[in-house]
């Protein structure tokens, strides 16, 4: 049964609103919902976490709010099991993007018609200005960080805010947004399970390859959730495509926004691709060289060049000039753990992507490189499959150092693709990892940090896995 939905977030004054999640994007939703005069519970599912460790989350981050007004309504916070007591009174539930849709707490809340919707949703309610949505399974950070450059340098830095995905929740963000305003937002497809009225005037799928299996299930789910980005959009609205991904390919031809496709394989009658080493822009037939993917770009391998051509189309479909957009594209350096080059210590290069949580993003990393490569892969188990991403290393991974919950899984795949046994090495603590592929690499080799896995389980995030790598790297002599 679909739960109600808010039109609007005046409908939330004094709504007893179940807050699910005490991350950033919690922390957010509970900082807005106050200023909505929501009653609200803040909770985690996590019983090693204390109701006062939440409170200090919040009054941390109230603190930063210069023009807080006080509380309508005391926050009052839970963790472990919600009292059934407690979860009688919800009126209205608040998903972390982390928080499933299909846990027995949700479902109980949406069979009784309680209102459930995501951050991403909540913060919308309160925009006033302009979205662009991006979304897909790989590409997203770069593009969305390239997109606010090219925002920003069009309406200048403070008429423009990146949020999301990328980092910075949409709720602590939106209340500065004007009619004048844009807002790039990086939306992941955990966040768009919970949206209903989110509404970008130009969205993006970059792609859609498998990833997060064990949440969505089914690849058709989570196709599906990747599309709703485009749930309210309309013809005089836009959505960027990817002609080479058959997901994205496929949905040009039912989606409710007005279609704009690139692609880095074939010339395209009317849309921006890859000829040669040019990107190009069609209307009709007719072409306009726009820029030399080796002069004019700092970003490396055709994901970037993937990135780009979706950024020009966004872009255009944001009415910025192409001078400029060109002008920021030219300047524009690689996004912090996305086929990041860190240093070249004894004549070995060390790049870190460790944002290649997934096998398609790993792929990219392979394809990027140009040397023989020793490949550290290995982390948290999503549930996925590394079939493709071992057929993708073609010749160039020297040696590959795994290490994590999927190393033995990893390994297995290697070995039934014809990876030679004796080149694959397990590490237990990322420092050890770090020491092999040192002593594995000559020079003239590449290492690249590429896991194809998430970092859960070893590290908060993939930032600070990537981190770690660089401080290592950068500490060789
Ligand atoms: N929790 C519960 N009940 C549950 C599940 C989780 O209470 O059933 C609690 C956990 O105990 C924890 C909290 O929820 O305390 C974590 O919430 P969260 O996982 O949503 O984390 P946030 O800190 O709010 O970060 C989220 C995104 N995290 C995820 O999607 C897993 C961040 O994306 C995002 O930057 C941030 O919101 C701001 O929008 C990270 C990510 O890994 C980078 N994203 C995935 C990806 O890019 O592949 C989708």
């Amino acid at each position: 049964m679909k739960s109600q939905v808010f039109q609007n977030y005046q409908e939330l004054q004094d709504v007893k609103t179940l807050v699910i999640g005490s991350g950033i994007s919690g922390v957010g939703a509970v900082s807005l919902l106050s200023r909505f005069g929501a009653d609200i519970i803040f909770y985690d599912s996590n019983e090693k976490l204390t109701a006062d460790e939440l409170q200090v989350k919040l009054d941390k981050a109230f603190a930063k709010e210069a023009d807080r007004p006080a509380n309508v309504h005391p926050v009052y916070c839970l963790t472990g099991e919600l009292p059934a007591e407690v979860e009688e009174q919800v009126e209205a539930a608040v998903l972390s993007p982390g928080v499933p849709i299909d846990i027995p707490l949700v479902n109980r809340l949406r069979d009784r018609q309680v209102p459930i919707l995501g951050e991403i949703e909540l913060a919308f309610l309160a925009e006033k200005g302009r979205v662009i949505g991006i979304t897909g399974t790989n590409g997203k950070t770069t593009t969305t960080t390239l997109m606010g450059e090219i925002m920003k340098a069009h309406l200048g830095e403070e008429k423009v805010f990146v949020v999301g995905n990328i980092g910075n929740p949409y709720t602590l963000e939106v209340l500065k947004t004007k009619e004048d305003t844009v807002t790039v937002a990086e939306i992941s497809s955990f966040q768009l399970e919970t949206v209903h009225q989110f509404k970008p005037v130009v969205s993006a799928i970059l792609n859609v390859t498998p990833d997060h299996l064990n949440r969505h299930h089914t690849m058709e789910v989570y196709a599906a959730a990747k599309e709703a980005i485009t749930c309210n959009q309309g013809k005089d609205n836009i959505c960027v495509l990817n002609a080479e991904n058959s997901y994205t390919a496929d949905f040009a031809g039912r989606c409710p926004a007005r279609a704009v496709l690139f692609s880095s394989g074939r010339v395209l009658e009317n849309g921006y691709y890859l000829k040669g080493d040019k990107i190009v822009k069609a209307v009709d037939g007719k072409e306009q060289e726009l820029l030399d993917i080796h002069q004019d770009m700092n970003l490396v391998g055709i994901c970037n060049v993937e990135n780009v051509m979706a950024a020009i189309a966004m872009a255009e479909g944001m009415q910025v000039p192409m001078e400029t957009i060109l002008r920021v594209i030219k300047g524009f350096h690689a996004v912090e753990h996305r086929i990041e080059f860190v240093a070249t210590k004894s004549g070995v290069d060390y790049y870190n992507d460790s944002k290649g949580t997934n096998p398609d993003a790993a792929i990219q990393g392979i394809k990027a490189m140009s040397k023989p490569t020793v490949l550290i892969g290995g982390g948290y188990d999503k549930g996925n499959e590394y079939d493709e991403w071992i057929e993708s290393f073609g010749g160039k991974v020297k040696a590959l150092v795994l290490i994590g919950q999927t190393r033995e899984k990893i390994a297995e795949c290697a070995k039934a693709h014809g990876f030679a046994a004796d080149k694959i090495y397990f590490a237990d603590t990322y420092e050890e990892c770090l020491q092999l592929c040192t002593k594995l690499a000559d020079h003239g080799d590449a290492v690249l940090l590429s896991p194809a896995c998430a970092s859960w389980g070893m590290f908060p995030n993939y930032e600070v896995r990537g981190q770690q790598f660089k401080e290592y790297v950068n500490a060789l002599n």
